[in-house]
């Protein structure tokens, strides 16, 4: 048997067989031919490469919760009680000493001003007020040094200012102090002229070892017309001052 390597595929070859030659016999002549084709090359089964499926990784989408600003209830701004202007006018003597001015409730002072001391001598005229009074009634109480005090009793302040120059009483209108009671006792007495009158106090300055409260018109000198406001008829024998408003 005999194996013929290395031949083509799917190719046709033509086999002869002869007799080998011996030493007594020629080689034998060759036979018909024997066709014989090569199986073709079989085609090889190709697995395909599979190309995978990417899943693409999704960048996920971020949903901003927004927190709703909240709405801010205001605090109601509380109202406050709306006091009233209360404004009124004093005349008195010597503007250098200082006067107070209270409004009492139930004899106790709610509110207080008081009338800065000024230049000048004599008898001045001057205003206060009292910017914001709550609703009530009140008293009003004008104290000064060497003057009878001033009491207007029952103001009733409502919701309305009250402007005390305004009223049709001269006593309100305009609120003298009555001058002379330099020992505050209420009274303008022969107490107080002897005091002026005293040779203590007479024709000296107005200042210490004398009492400065003779000095009553504030010109710096306690003398006869420290004396004559004592004396006069709008002082002399009167007493502190108390008047009705009843509004
Ligand atoms: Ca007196
Ligand atoms: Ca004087």
């Amino acid at each position: 048997m005999e194996t013929f390597n290395n031949l083509l595929p799917n190719t046709a070859y033509n086999f002869y067989q002869r007799i080998k030659e011996t030493d007594t016999t020629a080689a034998s002549i060759a036979s018909a031919a024997l066709e014989v084709t090569t199986l073709s090359t079989p085609t090889p089964t190709i697995t395909p490469t599979i190309t995978p499926t990417i899943t693409p990784t999704i960048t996920p989408t971020i949903t901003l919760t927004i927190t709703p600003t909240p709405t801010i209830t205001p605090t109601p701004t509380k109202t406050p009680t709306q006091g009233v202007s209360l404004s009124g006018k004093i005349k008195s003597y010597n503007p250098k000493v200082t006067a107070t001015i209270q409004l009492f409730q139930n004899n106790t002072a709610v509110y207080t001003r008081s009338i800065a001391a000024a230049d000048g001598p004599a008898q001045v005229e001057q205003s206060f007020q009292f910017p914001s009074v709550a609703p009530g009634t009140y008293t009003l109480l004008i104290t000064k040094p060497a003057h009878a005090s001033y009491t207007v009793n029952n103001i009733v302040v409502t919701d309305k200012n009250i402007d005390l120059t305004q009223d049709s009483r001269d006593q309100i209108k305009l609120m003298m102090l009555l001058t002379g009671d330099i020992d505050g006792d209420g009274f303008i007495n022969v107490s107080d002229l002897n005091t002026v009158w005293s040779q203590a106090n007479y024709n000296k300055p107005a200042a210490s070892p004398a009492n400065p409260l003779c000095d009553l018109n504030g010109d710096g000198s306690i003398n006869v017309t420290d004396l004559n406001i004592v004396w006069s008829r709008a002082n002399y024998n009167k007493s502190a001052v108390a008047v009705e408003y009843s509004n």
